[in-house]
């Protein structure tokens, strides 16, 4: 039977992170693994912080603190943070981990031994007056290809091409804004990526089921020729070169980061070691499925240079079989910003509202094709028709109206009608869909069958109308409570994924007892007949609350937005 690996790309440790990047990979992949095993397969859901690197460097020294000491709060923080979006890792782990240390080094090592990397002198900008060797991202300046002007040394965010801090024309510091930069020498690592170039296009070609943004920009990358890259960095901290000669240098966070995948699931092995095997998931492992999730900047890492790492190894690691890439969540169609203020950060969403409200927003509008815009309001409209109108209110209404007139359990009598034959069969038809657009990650596709799904149910009340019924024919009231019951299990299940709390809510109101763990394939188990007479019930909160205009307006106020930008 085949297990499932599925990994979130790796938060970067310098602060706490905003909605855009849940979307980006944390919140889709959390969807994933969840769907996968309420279908009853085997799950291994991985993330850690990303902790290396110059930017956690800059943020613990603003911070005042030490950097190991500043990553293991903010690593803290943002294990709560996803904790509190429900995220449901099986494993949280910290690319500083010793796991990570030994397997970069281990993977250093193989890569030098089998000719792939090689020591070379390089000529690297200094900052005199930060008195330091900038990383490749810390020098700033327009970009050779494109012309964008604030071009970062590795990576250009406007066209996505790889850098040298070299091609940077009217370079400057990003630390200081110093144009008193000068080339000094420095001995690093490379990986000779030239070599593998061929192998990797014939690993990326072997998957032409993957989403067309994420093969056209590892084909574009290769199509643009593979350079050599340096891989190590005159940084304190980070994974240590350990090589003679070497020993002030630590190898480049896009070296380990990935790497940390692996390590993160050996981090989680060593928490129960008896149980866990964390090899099996990455080495020799024929069974597993491996699944990615990534916005589009970090593609060329994961389609390129990191399976280029795998296969310069010579030995049999596990290789990522499907990749979901994702563009950009924006802010009323600017990008969301840290510095400016503008946009919305994880710690600010859930004092606001509860995690599924998010959730639902977010996954309904995923930038899957293009890039896509919040506003506030589009996530109050969403929010007040499809949470609270659609579901909640048809679940309330429907408990209250049942207590009401027959008490708190299912009521007996009548027998279903065409009415009920006819919701069952597009009941079914629609969670056909549903699963399919779920088992081929078509998140926005998924997320409208969801809603349809809420949609018919609302639909069949309003045709049915158990209320005028009760006064006329209360068996034929009775079918109809029955029937309605019975669909809020089925909403409770099918969008427990998307929603889990107010999923676990609905459950403890109709004292289903779900764990997550169920699902409803086609066609016998759509039958709305599994709640029967006599089961018991209670009426739960409200599920879910309006946004009024009025904080509609306040937000706006408070994060920026509304204004054109
Ligand atoms: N930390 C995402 C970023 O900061 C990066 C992902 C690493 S995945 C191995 O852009
Ligand atoms: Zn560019």
């Amino acid at each position: 039977m085949t297990r499932h690996l599925i990994t979130s790309a790796l938060p970067y440790i310098n602060g706490v992170k905003h909605l855009g990047n849940l979307i980006g990979s944390m919140l889709p992949s959390d969807l994933y693994a969840r769907y996968l095993r309420a279908r009853g397969e085997e799950v291994l859901f991985i993330c850690a912080t990303d902790e290396h690197g110059t930017p956690a460097e800059l943020a613990a020294r603003e911070a005042g603190l030490d950097v190991a000491e500043f990553c293991k709060e903010q690593h803290e923080v943002q294990a709560r943070l996803g904790e509190a979006f429900s995220l449901s890792f099986d494993y949280f782990g910290r690319s500083s981990s010793s796991q990570n240390r030994e397997l970069t080094q281990h993977f250093g090592n193989k890569l030098l031994e089998n000719g792939f990397i090689e020591e070379r002198v390089t000529k690297q900008v200094f900052s005199i007056d930060d008195d330091r060797f900038l990383p490749d991202r810390y020098v700033e300046g327009t970009c050779p290809h494109c012309g964008y002007e604030k071009a970062r040394g590795d990576q250009c965010e406007s066209c996505t091409r790889l850098l040298d801090p070299t091609d940077l024309l009217e370079p400057r510091s990003a630390i200081s804004g110093s144009a008193n930069l000068e080339v000094r020498e420095s001995k690093h690592l490379f990986l000779l990526q030239s070599k593998l170039s061929d192998e990797i296009r014939a690993w990326v070609n072997e998957h032409a089921d993957w989403p067309v943004l994420v093969s056209s920009i590892a084909l574009k990358w290769l199509d643009e020729g593979l350079h050599d890259r340096g891989i190590t960095r005159d940084l304190k901290w980070g994974v240590p070169v350990g090589r003679e000669g070497m020993e002030d240098k630590v190898y480049y966070v896009w070296f380990d980061a990935p790497i940390e995948y692996i390590a993160a699931t050996w981090e989680w092995a060593d928490e129960d070691a008896d149980n866990r095997d964390w090899k099996s998931w990455w080495y020799e492992a024929e069974d597993v499925n491996y699944t990615q999730f990534m916005a589009k900047d970090n593609i060329p890492f994961h389609t390129v240079t990191f399976p280029g790492t795998q296969l310069a190894s010579r030995e049999p690691w596990k290789m990522v079989d499907y990749i979901k890439g994702f563009n950009w969540l924006n802010y009323y169609g600017g990008k969301f910003s840290t510095s400016q203020k503008r946009g919305i950060f994880m710690s600010d969403a859930i004092e606001m509202l509860p995690a599924d409200y998010w959730r639902y927003y977010l996954l309904a509008n995923a930038p899957e094709n293009s890039d896509t815009s919040f506003t506030w309001e589009s996530f109050s409209g969403a929010v007040n028709k499809d949470l609270a109108d659609t579901l909640g209110n048809f679940v309330n209404r429907i408990l209250k109206f049942c207590s009401s007139k027959f008490g708190t359990e299912l009521p007996a009598g009548g027998t279903p009608t065409a009415r009920e034959d006819a919701l069952i069969k597009s009941l079914a038809e629609r969670i056909e869909t549903y699963n399919t657009h779920m088992d081929e990650l078509q998140i926005r596709k998924a997320m409208q069958e969801l809603r349809a799904i809420w949609v018919m149910g609302n639909e069949y009340l309003t045709e049915a109308a158990p209320w005028t019924e009760f006064k006329t024919d209360p068996d034929a009231a009775a079918v109809s409570l029955r029937c309605a019951i019975n669909l809020i299990r089925v909403f409770a299940i099918l969008s427990a994924p998307v929603i889990p709390n107010a999923s676990r809510q609905i459950s403890e109101a109709l004292n289903l007892g779900l764990t997550g763990e169920e699902w409803i394939s086609q066609p016998i188990e759509v039958e709305l007949t599994t709640l029967k007479p006599g089961h018991k019930f209670t009426v739960p909160d409200v599920l879910f609350r309006k946004i009024s205009d009025e904080e509609v307006a306040e937000w706006q106020e408070r994060f920026g937005g509304g204004e054109s930008q």
